[in-house]
């Protein structure tokens, strides 16, 4: 039954023709390996709280915006701002780190960069953002090239006809106010950190250039790899060369109206936490070679367990918001991305949960590259507005921009479509076209949601929510301990669930302040906080449907509803380290559990 299920599954993949390679966002893969020069560094800035340098007194867009980046040229001409004397920002960054003025400032900031340019007919050029939050537009030698909405994920555009020879500028109107229709929705708790909080580059490509592809393990035979490539502006008979050199693969791939499908005999290594092997791969074509990291694995369920690679695993995990370590802030640098995914793995971990929204790129392959499993998630968070077209079509644009950036990643092996959302019609029919859209894109990779509507009755905790029907693996949110129960009871919890999929404990925790201690029942102590763990793992010793834990959360992090002074100080305090680095008596409450476990 199952096999025929499978079958049909994969017939309508195939007759629809849904797979990735047709999805409309225009992003490179791998913008790193790319030509490119880098617009990062100081960037001159006007804060603009009233938004007077995009709206007229009569609230009408400006024709003569700050975006025109106006100078004064003779004495009697009025220009009431100048990009040239202004404050400066550094990017990627946010700016709530870099200016003490700045912590609390949610709106808009205007960004302006120079560059200069020495025009190529035979070249294109790009304009490329890993991300900024929250909505952006974006003007080049003050025309308008294009805005994007949602913080987390890269956007570009084509500039070509745009760039001059000699001097141009970019200027960015940043907007990160919070509204109820955004995604994520107007209360979360992490900080709304704004600005341009990931790279910008100019990417160069010839004018037939390769601009997308999937490589990975045929779903039907794992024998074999199979994908696509996307190549721009293409004639007939234009070919990709895809060259695996420790496979001793050449495959010749044609292209027929921009797309070449490929499909050919091979036996890798699979990748795996243990072995996290990754193969250099490259792409030519007659005007250039692309070069890629690609791991190759299969992941499944069966009932309630995860299969990696057609064997179960256990998935020992940790929670991780992008939040650099020692200074806070976002992560710029992937010398912090480092040090987390450090923390993870000297935790045990063979699994991480990217919460509560993509995290940057490095992150991401850092994590393939030392054998974390990653769980990526878009800010579909609590009680977005799931009645609103305009939010569903923004939220289907993050996951469809999410998978795009992050097909190629033996690494993720989940996607996560939501974050402890209310049960409800609407929310269901919003998630069920998300989870759809998911797997229209990705029939690769399992699905999932974090869940926090348990149903409580006299044998413990029941997991029934209908989005349960949906997901491929259940993630369940649960403070025992902490928001409900003493420690204590905590061990003694039972769980059930109507679902015969595979449940990931994705929140459990307890807050403590680092060098605070006291009695095991004392709040904000690392006693209690162990304590809490304590207990909570002997809790999910007894799920047997338990197939991965990833706790609430590996470092201290700024959200703006955790006000508790000398505690909390804007800190939610669940870190098993501090924001200081410091390791807390549960970090290794948690270490033992996944040191001793030997589930996998
Ligand atoms: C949750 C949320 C997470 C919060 C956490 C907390 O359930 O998913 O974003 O930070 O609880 O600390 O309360």
């Amino acid at each position: 039954m199952k096999k025929l299920y499978t079958l049909i599954l994969l017939l309508l993949v195939s007759i629809t023709g849904l797979c990735q390679e047709n999805s409309d966002i225009n992003l490179f893969q791998n913008t790193e390996e790319r030509e490119k020069i880098s617009l990062n560094g100081l960037w001159d800035i006007i804060v603009d709280p009233l938004e007077n340098g995009y709206y007229s007194h009569r609230l009408e867009p400006k024709p003569d915006g700050y975006f025109l980046n106006k100078k004064m040229k003779k004495p009697s001409d009025l220009v009431e701002y100048n990009f040239d004397t202004s404050d400066q920002l550094i990017v990627p960054g946010d700016w709530n780190t870099q200016k003490d003025k700045l912590y609390y400032y949610e709106g808009t900031i205007w960004y302006k960069k120079d560059f200069e340019y020495i025009k190529d007919e035979q070249e294109n050029l790009f304009l490329y953002f890993g991300a900024v939050n929250y909505k952006a537009i974006v003007y080049l030698n003050g025309e308008l090239v294009g805005t994007h909405e949602g913080g987390y994920t890269p956007f570009q555009f084509n500039i070509t006809d745009k760039v001059k020879d000699g001097n141009n500028f970019v200027v960015v109107k940043v907007d990160n106010r919070r509204e109820r229709e955004n995604v994520p929705t107007v209360n979360q708790d992490w900080w709304n950190y704004g600005g341009i909080t990931r790279s910008v580059y100019l990417v160069k490509t010839p004018k037939t250039f390769i601009n997308d592809y999937s490589v990975q393990l045929s779903t039907s035979n794992k024998n074999e790899i199979s994908g696509w490539v996307r190549v721009k502006n293409s004639s007939e008979n234009d070919k990709v060369i895809l060259e695996i050199p420790e496979l001793s693969k050449k495959v010749e791939i044609k292209i027929n109206n921009g797309l070449g499908k490929f499909n050919f005999k091979a036996k890798p290594q699979l990748w795996s936490p243990t072995n996290p092997k990754l193969y250099n791969i490259s792409m030519t074509t007659t005007s250039e070679t692309l070069t890629d990291e690609i791991g190759f694995r299969t992941i499944s369920t069966d009932g309630s367990d995860i299969i990696l690679n057609g064997m179960k695993i256990f998935l020992k995990g940790i929670s991780i918001h992008e939040e650099a370590p020692f200074k806070t802030g976002r992560v710029t640098t992937l010398e912090e991305s480092k040090t987390l995914l450090g923390w993870a793995k000297e935790l045990g971990c063979n699994f991480i949960r990217l919460a509560h929204y993509p995290h940057n790129e490095q992150m991401v392959r850092e994590a393939e590259k030392m054998g974390l499993m990653v769980w990526s998630e878009i800010p579909v968070y609590w009680t977005v507005a799931f009645e609103n077209k305009n939010t569903y079509k923004n939220a289907e644009n993050q996951l469809s921009e999410m998978i795009a950036r992050d097909k190629n990643r033996a690494g993720v092996i989940l996607w996560s479509v939501a974050n402890e959302t209310p049960e409800g019609e609407d929310r269901l029919q919003f998630l069920d076209n998300l989870i759809k859209r998911a797997r229209s894109l990705d029939p690769t990779r399992l699905i999932t949601a974090a869940l926090d509507t348990q149903a409580e009755g006299n044998d413990g905790k029941h997991i029934e929510d209908a989005l349960g029907n949906l997901v491929d693996v259940i993630g369940i949110n649960n403070y025992c301990g902490w928001y409900y129960a003493t420690p204590e009871s905590c061990a003694e919890v039972k769980w059930s669930s109507k679902f015969d999929k595979p449940m990931i404990m994705s929140e459990v925790g307890a807050g403590a302040l680092y060098g605070l201690h006291g009695a095991s029942d004392e709040r904000w102590t690392e006693e209690y906080q162990a304590n809490v763990y304590e207990n909570n793992i002997e809790m999910m010793k007894n799920i047997d449907f338990l197939a991965g834990v990833s706790p609430w959360i590996l470092m201290d992090f700024r959200s703006s509803r955790r006000p508790l002074k000398r505690i909390q100080e804007d800190f939610n305090r669940k870190g098993l380290i501090s924001e200081q680095g410091m390791r807390k008596k549960a970090f290794y409450t948690l270490q033992k559990y996944y040191m001793n476990e030997n589930k996998d």
